[in-house]
């Protein structure tokens, strides 16, 4: 069939929206027609090649937060019908490999697939550009697109009645950010916890910090919106650097330095890994949730506090939460008032104005910017 999508054709040069030629579903895939696709911070990493070697090469979909409807599903596949509403999960959970088997699918081994974004069945391509270049898709998915045929270990089957255009945003950045303060900075009630960045991870890790009773809540942002924003998610104090946040350690920490610090910016630096390291107190987990270009070879940390101090120093994918588990969990936290998803949408798009969505993200204006398809 034939399909549009917002195709890479070249590290930054402007997405390209674009008739493609999509297969139909083979063993175990689903095409699915999408409702909704937020704008993540990563296809723009893809764009630029910040993460080159991770992700596809050019030409592919970008995308990789997104809910749609199921339209066909191929051989094998006995839990999806036609009809069925699915968020997708930007890692797939395969349910079969030791990282899925041990409880932490956020690492499951489909994960070795994402460089070349082909299909897990097989490592071939259902979707092609017109003239016949097979497109990799982001994060096996490629959100950016009005159909998509992705494998069934990355749906998860919701609620016909839960809104999609809310919902896709737990496909990453929500339950990203929420994971990283609950799970990965096992954030407890009382704890002073740092957030660095307040975009639409860090806004859904300082929801999480609340939610796991954090004391203090310092949401640290160059950008006033989204230090209010930040404020409106449960921030109980806010800073413009990490540089203000750590002159002012003794009157919000009394100088003990935070318990928690979660690293949630644009794009993570060593220099600005060292500084969230200093912000935090004995024994403090310093969570990287943010990505680092995959060139960067060294980090700027004052080792000898790992030893003195006990700091920790914790990677965190997918907030090392569960698509399966969490995805419906949190979806409804948000139905029953308790997860914040509405204020999160700054603006919607249509897939024709991504260019614009990801020019608002570069200027600070979004929270989430989100492509909502007809
Ligand atoms: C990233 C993780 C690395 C691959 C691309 C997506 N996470 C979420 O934004
Ligand atoms: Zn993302």
């Amino acid at each position: 069939m034939r399909t549009r999508a917002a195709v890479l054709r070249d590290y930054n040069t402007p997405w390209s929206v674009e008739e493609i030629e999509l297969d139909p579903p083979k063993r175990g895939e689903v095409l699915v027609k999408m409702v909704a696709s937020g704008m993540c911070h990563s296809d723009e990493h893809a764009y630029d090649g910040h993460i080159a070697g991770l992700v596809p090469p050019p030409p592919m979909i970008g995308g990789h937060e997104g809910a749609g409807i199921v339209q066909e599903v191929g051989e094998g596949v006995d839990w999806l019908e036609p009809g069925d509403h699915v968020v997708f999960g930007f890692i797939p959970a395969c349910g079969r490999c030791p990282s899925c088997a041990d409880g932490h699918s956020n690492l499951c081994d489909l994960l070795a697939t994402f460089t070349e974004g082909t299909q897990a069945l097989d490592a071939t391509h259902r979707h092609h550009t017109l003239d016949g270049k097979d497109l990799g898709l982001m994060c096996l998915i490629g959100t950016f697109a009005e159909h998509t045929v992705v494998n069934e270990a990355s749906c998860i089957k919701v609620d016909k009645d839960w809104p999609l255009d809310k919902g896709c945003l737990l496909g990453c950045g929500v339950v990203t950010g929420w994971g990283s303060a609950v799970y990965t900075a096992e954030v407890e009630p009382g704890d002073y916890v740092a957030v660095v960045g307040c975009g639409g991870i860090g806004s859904n890790a300082i929801q999480g910090a609340k939610m796991a009773g954090a004391r203090v809540i310092a949401a640290i942002d160059p950008v006033e919106f989204k230090r209010e924003k930040a404020m409106e998610f449960g921030a109980t104090h806010t800073f413009a650097s990490m540089e203000e946040a750590q002159a002012a350690l003794g009157d919000v920490t009394w100088d003990r330095g935070y318990d928690k610090v979660i690293m949630t910016m644009g794009t993570g630096d060593g220099d600005s890994l060292g500084e969230g390291f200093n912000l935090g107190g004995k024994r403090a987990k310093i969570v990287v949730t943010n990505l680092h270009s995959t060139t960067e070879g060294s980090i700027s940390v004052p080792a000898i506090m790992l030893t003195m101090m006990e700091k920790q120093l914790r990677g965190s994918l997918f907030g090392s939460a569960n698509i399966r588990k969490d995805i419906p969990r949190l979806f409804e936290l948000y139905l029953a008032g308790q997860l914040n998803l509405d204020d999160l949408v700054t603006k919607t798009y249509t897939l024709d104005e991504i260019n614009d969505g990801y020019e608002a993200m570069r200027n600070g204006e979004n929270i989430r910017g989100v492509i909502v398809y007809d």
